[in-house]
């Protein structure tokens, strides 16, 4: 690579000396940042323990007594799995602190683990920096725990927790806040819905002065408002749009397409960062231990994201006993492992390198074959690149390359940081790259050309966040009940038939829903046709409706007595 890297220098000094920055431009600490390329995220908190996503605020700290909490093994895991530093959930939105807190009681101080003198914040801090990684907190601004939540007397509490986390544990690289606000909550007794101006009520300017002085390396998170200085990519299904400017209006609403694609002539830099869970949910849930995602869906997410100019935040679920489960610790191990796979050999470091107006033409002593394509600019002098062409010249024919990962045409547009540009491979004696629109003049620092290993392609079927929330009983052997917890339009129910045999297999069925348990209707009722030889997902499709229990009779089984199933989703 050096060899390029030169080469591409080289060509630059003779075009003239270096080119002036064009603006906006990264702060030191975000360029920093955004060299970390992938984090982990670790949610841990009385949800593990109660099986939810969002606790509501008056679990019992009684619940936290972990019989093995081991940051050291998290640290170890996330150093392996490729990760460069952690962000932890000190504070979920249940507002059980995960430090002993001055200011609340509702912290570890009050739980049976280590009899009340345990502060996870400050083992998992320690572990990071005994493991080489950098350590950031996330602080929940919803706190459906406290009394004074919705009035000013609550953003004190929180500033003061705030400063708590970032003066008492060392270096922060991090601070994530969270624009989540489901309204209802315990709130100190009071058991109601309490309503918040996002914008206004938490006085973010305040608060990100503070995190200033407390801590200036640190980059802070957003999700709109007050920009911060990295801003939530608007999903966390792991994925930012292909075009995506590191730019955003400095002031001003951010709807999805401006957090998911960034804005080209956006005034202040403002990079994205695509958080999402290596399991459906955040929080640990056992039901989901056979949904990790797979290693196809994980490089997936890895060319979707720190392939598209973007950081990578994947959370790994503590388990109750205060571990990470084995599966997501061997997943995200292969996972860093692929990568370091796919990267190993820069096929371009084999070519003669011309530069031929605003092409660059790499040309190889015998052909070569590849299917990842990298480039990444130079982004302390600014994001540049609007549109670009990628051809190989296959058997004396020059053949146009397209990203097949593309939501939206042929995806060769906008590089940043680093852009991947995945296509089905190639055997080609030459290669061209061409910038064919920019912001000014291209400092292209790095190029690439590599083969990755085939894959299976398993990633529609592999952990996608869909019906995580879904509670699954049996009324009889041949009958299921599935609560959603709410109402919902549905017009797609799922179904995997077990996947060890055919014993419980539903041939036939019947499918019901109801919004009250009382009132049924009925959905459909069919076969699932060649199931039992070929075991595959089943889809069942509905006019939009209103649902919030499903029922499925199973009218016929393969085999056996009692219905059994692989997995159910609904959407
Ligand atoms: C969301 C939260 O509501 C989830 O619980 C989780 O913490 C995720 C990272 O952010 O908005």
């Amino acid at each position: 690579m050096k060899h390029l890297q030169v080469l591409f220098l080289t060509a630059l000094l003779l075009s003239g000396c270096r080119p002036a920055p064009v603006g906006p431009l990264p702060s030191e600490n975000q360029l920093r940042w955004q060299d970390m390329e992938m984090y982990a995220f670790i949610h841990y908190s009385l949800n593990t323990y109660t099986d939810q996503e969002w606790g509501f605020g008056d679990e019992d700290p009684a619940l936290f007594n972990p019989s093995d909490l081991d940051c050291r093994q998290w640290a170890r895991v996330c150093r392996q799995a490729g990760m460069k530093g952690i962000i932890f959930t000190a504070k979920h939105h249940c507002g059980f602190c995960m430090w002993p807190s001055a200011y609340t009681e509702y912290s570890v101080k009050n739980a049976p683990w280590k009899e009340g003198k345990g502060d996870v914040v400050r083992e998992l801090a320690e572990a990071c920096r005994e493991e080489g990684l950098k350590f950031a907190v996330y602080l929940s601004p919803w706190d459906r725990n406290h009394s004074e939540y919705g009035r000013p007397e609550y953003v004190t509490y929180f500033r003061n927790q705030l400063r708590e986390l970032l003066t008492n544990y060392g270096d922060i690289f991090e601070v994530w806040f969270d624009g989540a606000n489901g309204g209802d909550g315990w709130y100190g007794g009071a058991n109601e819905t309490r309503r918040i101006d996002g914008k206004t009520y938490y006085g973010w300017a305040e608060t990100f002065q503070m995190i200033r002085e407390l801590q200036p390396k640190a980059v802070i998170w957003n999700d709109g408002g007050d920009r911060g200085d990295l801003r939530w990519v608007g999903t966390e299904a792991g994925n930012v749009g292909e075009t995506n400017w590191s730019l955003m209006p400095a002031t001003g609403d951010t709807p999805y397409p401006m957090l998911h694609y960034g804005v080209e002539d956006g005034d202040v830099w403002c990079p994205g960062e695509t958080n999402t869970s290596i399991r459906p949910g955040w929080f640990y849930h056992e039901t989901e231990n056979a949904h990790v995602k797979s290693l196809s869906k994980l490089m997936d997410t890895y060319y979707k994201s720190v392939g598209r100019n973007s950081t990578l935040l994947l959370n790994f679920p503590v388990a109750p006993n205060g571990r990470i489960h084995p599966t997501d610790s061997l997943r995200g191990i292969a996972f860093k492992k692929m990568i370091d796979e796919v990267f190993r050999e820069n096929l371009a470091d084999k070519a003669r390198v011309r530069h031929k107006g605003a092409s660059t033409v790499l040309t190889f002593r015998e052909p070569v074959r590849f299917n990842r394509f990298l480039a990444e600019e130079d982004i302390a002098l600014g994001q540049r690149v609007k549109k670009f062409t990628l051809e190989a010249l296959v058997d004396g024919e020059w053949v146009p390359l397209q990203d097949e990962l593309a939501e939206n045409g042929d995806g060769l547009t906008t590089i940043g940081h680093r852009r991947i540009i995945c296509f089905p491979a190639v055997t080609a004696s030459q290669f061209r790259f061409t910038v064919t629109d920019s912001r000014a003049k291209p400092v292209i620092k790095k190029l690439g050309l590599y083969l990755a290993p085939e894959l299976t392609a398993d990633i529609p079927d592999s952990g996608e966040k869909k019906s995580s929330a879904l509670h699954i009983f049996f009324s009889s052997p041949v009958q299921m009940l599935m609560d959603w917890d709410k109402e919902q339009t549905f017009t797609t129910f799922r179904y995997l038939p077990p996947q060890d045999g055919s014993a419980g297999t539903i041939t036939h069925y019947t499918l019901w829903s109801s919004t009250d348990w009382r009132q049924w209707t009925r959905l459909a009722s069919g076969e699932f046709s060649n199931i039992v030889n070929n075991p595959i997902w089943q889809t069942i499709t509905f006019p939009p409706t209103k649902v919030r229990m499903f029922k499925l009779d199973a009218d016929r089984l393969a085999d056996g007595e009692r219905m059994g199933y692989g997995d159910i989703e609904v959407y």
